[in-house]
């Protein structure tokens, strides 16, 4: 049958191979190949289609669905029901869009592509098809609403340990990106709706690059993936499993305490530009400053040229300096 042929090539090939090269191959359409890979997809092969570049085989043990990373989840003692989606414009707007259907329960959102990734501010996310992982958890936290950007640092935290566990050597740009070198290979966006009785939901969306190759040029001297850093391959569900794992352990410090005060120490571990020079924007406009470390609310503690001490909310400020990406 076409697929296997499909099949054939796509494995003889490291990179990735375009649908025209395909079909040239094999002397068929371009539509018969598309047809084969919606196929393979179908029968859980894990094709990466990148727009301009083509397809290309992920290893088997990435397969990534409902019950595999349900069963990642339940090996590690978390039982937390898990929506699985091929394909979606953001996880965070998958989450939002359900969230009136879990209104106790914590849910896992994936996707193994988005189409319309989001960042923070209006900003887009790179997530093609099969080469990170694209998830928001919807968490139903009892605490005042002011306190749930710490829950950015906690998922950060999270996820710069899960890298750890890879061994790699993460550093976090506060409050939510984190880096290898100088690059960034995660970034967490956090959304809340709330009212004045207090905190309906909280969505935690977390990117990851994992097997990515090639970044679209504006990204590419600012972003990394885990291949591109160790020339090794990882499996995604064994990733969230653990990086899950790790915010399970950390997350009724939070609520117990609804302060940092015993992770404080543990994020600043990571905490990248303690000492540097920055320059932090904000409403009352920009100035400069000497970069120290968080208190227990979550926020940056920054020095002014007069040596006043600032504590930065996230999302009111940015700050630069640190790296060219910021
Ligand atoms: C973030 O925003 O870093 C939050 C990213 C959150 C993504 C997850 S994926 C699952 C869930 N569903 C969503 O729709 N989003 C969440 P921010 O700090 O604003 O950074 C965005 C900036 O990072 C962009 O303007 C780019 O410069 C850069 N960027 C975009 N895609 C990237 C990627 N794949 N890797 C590294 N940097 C990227």
């Amino acid at each position: 049958m076409l697929k296997d042929e499909v099949l054939k090539l796509l494995k003889s090939e490291d990179d990735y191979l375009s649908g025209q090269r395909i079909s040239t191959l094999l002397g068929v359409s371009r539509t018969a190949v598309w047809k084969s890979i919606a196929l393979l997809k179908a029968e859980g092969y894990a094709v990466s289609a990148v727009s301009n570049r083509g397809y290309r085989l992920l290893p088997k043990e990435d397969i990534l669905n409902r019950r595999e990373l349900e069963e990642g989840l339940l090996e590690k003692g978390l039982n937390i029901k898990v929506v699985y989606e091929e394909r979606t414009g953001s996880t965070n707007l998958l989450a939002k869009e359900n969230a009136g259907s879990y209104v106790k329960e914590d849910v896992l959102f994936v996707a193994g592509e988005q189409s319309a990734g989001r960042g923070r501010r209006g900003r887009t996310w790179f997530s093609p098809g099969g080469e990170g992982i694209w998830m928001s958890l919807l968490l139903h936290p009892q605490m005042e609403s002011h306190k749930a950007g710490m829950l950015t640092l906690l998922a950060a935290l999270a996820a710069a340990k899960s890298l750890e566990d890879l061994g790699f050597v993460p550093g976090i740009k506060w409050p939510n990106d984190i880096v290898l070198g100088k690059k960034k290979v995660c970034g967490i966006l956090t959304e809340m709706s709330a009212d004045m009785d207090g905190i309906h939901y909280v969505i935690c969306g977390i990117g990851m690059n994992v097997s990515t190759r090639h970044f679209p040029e504006d990204l590419a001297e600012l972003a990394t993936s885990l291949y591109t850093e160790s020339g090794r391959l990882y499996s995604r569900k064994e990733i969230i499993a653990d990086l899950l794992l790790h915010f399970y352990r950390l997350y009724p410090l939070l609520l117990q305490e609804g302060s940092l005060s015993s992770l404080q120490k543990d994020y600043e571990g990571y905490l990248l530009g303690k000492g540097e020079r920055i320059q932090v924007h904000g409403a009352k406009g920009t100035y400069a400053a000497m970069q120290g470390g968080i208190n227990d609310r979550g926020e940056l503690l920054v020095y002014d040229e007069e040596g006043k001490e600032h504590a930065l909310l996230s999302g009111e400020v940015s700050i630069r300096g640190l790296y060219s990406y910021t």
